[in-house]
């Protein structure tokens, strides 16, 4: 029956994870997942989330379905923090957002909803981007191109480049972008740089879909919402898919939404009601156990201080991991540049590492990165941090 099914050539990220785990060596480092770890290693469990579930269970009640689009409240506090708190879209009924399962469950309503609607539109992504958002887009059915967008000879963006290709492409065409913290290269666009883009997008008809999966990583909850702000001020209608995995540290309760900011309210009321239709033929409906989390962290006023000030304690422990790796590496190899690791945001940096120097640091050093040389800085901490820059000069070093 089943003969004729290919094997899976597997993720290259998730499969790694499991090469990792399956890994008997004590010393071992992962810098491979975009999860955040703490200095001990582990997988945080904040106390605006853990505070959140004791109110989640000390109020009991029955576990009904959510509608299809997800829980109200959830649903405005994602709007609030998107675009402000007291932003004129949340009250126009311009802006629609699902809860979806993850951010990945809204690329995929969104993809869906763009291969129905828009038929003859294909996505641009950046080169690179991050994996998953091919195969979500071409799963859908969707075709899937890239512009230029990592320089790897300044570190930087090809900024001119990927403004001249964005404004070749034909109207309607879909732009997906992240909105911060760029995966895999860690470079992003400046505020500057958004402003330019933005009206180009616009006056070509295009249609932007930005990717905010780590906010708060960057320069902070609402500076890395710049680009967000950006497009709303600009009345350009546009896609955004969010995720709470990394900022509320709650990877595996699939918390996330999408959001679609429309030309009037009448056309938003029925982009929702279509994307309502795609989620009741893919998952019925979203996670209701997220929708509570997300709804106590962001709208309970202690709770959102909490979460902030945590928030805040991740994105300056990485700064510092950053900071280090810096220093022993530039120590160790004085011709290298390595200025990279303090220019780029978030958890990522693209090393330029190749993918035999990456094999390397996993089999000579039990050093966990994805063959493109994207390494997680969110996996290093005091104890690992030095080793890790030791292997990588040493790899360096030998291709020197
Ligand atoms: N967008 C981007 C840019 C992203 O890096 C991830 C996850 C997601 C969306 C998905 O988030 P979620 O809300 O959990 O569905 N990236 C990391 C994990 C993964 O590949 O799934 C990663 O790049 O390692």
């Amino acid at each position: 029956m089943f003969s004729h099914v290919e094997p899976f050539a597997g993720d290259p990220i998730l499969a790694l994870v499991e090469v990792f785990q399956a890994d008997p060596r004590p010393h071992k480092v992962n810098l491979s997942i975009g999860i955040y770890f703490d200095e001990q290693g582990r997988i945080p469990v904040m106390r605006a989330v853990q505070l959140a579930e004791q109110r989640l269970a000390a109020a009991g009640g029955a576990k009904p379905y959510l509608p299809i689009e997800g829980s109200p409240p959830m649903r405005r506090a994602v709007q609030a923090l998107l675009f402000g708190a007291d932003h004129p879209l949340l009250s126009s009924g311009r802006a629609v957002t699902l809860q979806t399962v993850g951010s990945s469950g809204g690329l995929k309503v969104g993809a869906d909803f763009l291969a129905r609607w828009f038929p003859g539109s294909a996505v641009w992504v950046s080169d690179p981007s991050w994996d998953n958002h091919r195969s979500l887009f071409e799963g859908a059915g969707v075709a899937v191109h890239a512009y230029p967008y990592y320089d790897a000879a300044t570190g930087g963006v090809r900024f001119e480049a990927m403004c001249e290709a964005i404004a070749a492409l034909p109207p309607r065409s879909v732009v997906l972008l992240h909105a911060c913290c760029h995966n895999p290269t860690g470079v992003d666009l400046s505020p500057e740089q958004w402003d330019r883009l933005i009206p180009l997008m616009h006056e070509r008809g295009l249609l932007p879909f930005l990717d905010l999966a780590y906010q708060g990583f960057g320069s902070g909850i609402d500076a890395d919402a710049y680009a967000i702000r950006a497009l709303a001020a600009s009345g350009a209608p546009f896609f955004v898919a969010n995720s709470f995995s990394k900022s509320m540290s709650v990877y595996g309760e699939r918390c996330g939404a999408l959001t679609v900011v429309c030309p009037d309210a009448s056309q938003a009321e029925r982009v929702l009601g279509q994307m309502k239709a795609t989620v009741r033929r893919n998952y019925s409906n979203p996670p209701l156990h997220a929708a509570g989390l997300v709804t106590h962290v962001l709208a309970d006023t202690d709770l959102r201080a909490l979460w902030e000030a945590e928030l805040a304690e991740m994105r300056e422990r990485i700064l510092a991991m950053r900071r280090s790796l810096h220093g022993v590496l530039s120590a160790r190899l004085p011709g290298h540049d390595f200025s990279y690791f303090l220019r780029q945001q978030g958890m990522f940096s693209y090393t330029g590492l190749t993918p035999q120097q990456v094999d390397r640091l996993r089999d000579e050093f039990a050093v966990y990165l994805i063959r493109s040389g994207r390494m997680c800085v969110a996996g290093l901490n005091a104890g690992n941090v030095e080793r890790t820059a030791e292997a990588m000069a040493a790899v360096l070093g030998a291709a020197a």
